[in-house]
């Protein structure tokens, strides 16, 4: 991808961050659903709270979220919709701006392994001039049960775990097939960024941000994650339709994303 540098750098300070603009291809942008707890057990509080926002995760930059089109679980074979209990939640982001988030509840009344799952609106992106729909997902496990975190949920672009995506030590691989209309997506890029929540996580150089990966020939990617926390997996492809802005067809990025933790040993 090539930048009119002055251009771009204009336009991100008006539209998202600048260093979007500064970036070669790296994009960051990732919608993120993140549960207060990955593994509820048995003697714990059955109630999660789930953060959802669309952020730069190491950068800690936000943009504004509007009400998803979907926001559901998939659990014991049961698809349920989730967007009534969806609360609006203003977040400052890293920058001191007030940024459009939201809030969920959910109690787990089953055990067994819970998919929750996001289909955000298009985001218009103007630094990128396309638009932007990653389709996101988390999975947390109930009460030790271990089945259903490798079930498909025929969103239209998808992570399928090959890994586990919950009790994960630090250094585990993480190992997950791209599809996109429920195909598997050869050598798709896939970024993958750190949640740096406390901002405790300096890059040194900008390529540092986002680690840039790509699926092998059966749309596979293959991962290690260093440490403790937070890692967002993001596949992206152009979807095969264009949406309009202004009257005019632009591209839209499909994002598959997917969220897992790592957990340090003590
Ligand atoms: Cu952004």
């Amino acid at each position: 991808m090539t930048y009119d540098r002055t251009k771009s750098i204009t336009v991100g300070l008006i539209a998202c961050s600048i260093y979007i603009a500064l970036a070669s291809s790296a994009s960051a942008h990732f919608q993120m659903i993140i549960p207060d707890d990955d593994m509820v057990s048995q003697n714990e509080s059955p109630t999660i709270n789930l953060d959802v926002r669309f952020w730069h995760p190491l950068e800690g930059h936000g943009m504004d979220m509007v009400t998803p089109a979907k926001f559901g679980v998939l659990t014991s074979g049961k698809d349920l919709n989730l967007s009534d209990t969806l609360q609006p939640q203003k977040v400052e982001d890293h920058n001191g701006d007030k940024r459009d988030t939201f809030t969920a509840k959910y109690r787990l009344k089953k055990p067994g392994d819970h998919i929750f799952y996001i289909e955000p609106k298009p985001y218009w992106e103007p630094a990128e001039e396309s638009f932007i729909v990653h389709y996101t997902k988390v999975v947390v496990n109930g009460f030790g049960m271990e089945a259903g975190w490798d079930e498909e949920i025929g969103q239209k672009a998808e992570i399928v775990p090959l890994t586990r995506p919950y009790g994960l030590w630090a250094g585990n691989v993480f190992q997950g097939i791209v599809k996109v209309n429920g195909e598997p997506v050869p050598f798709s890029e896939v970024e993958v960024e750190y949640y740096n929540r406390d901002g405790g996580v300096t890059p040194p150089a900008d390529p540092m941000i986002t680690q840039v990966i790509k699926a092998d020939a059966n749309g596979v990617f293959t991962y290690v994650m260093p440490w403790g926390g937070w890692w967002g997996f993001a596949a992206l492809n152009e979807d095969e339709n264009t949406m309009q802005h202004d009257g005019k067809d632009y591209p839209v990025e499909l994002g598959a994303v997917l969220w897992v933790k790592t957990h340090e040993r003590k």
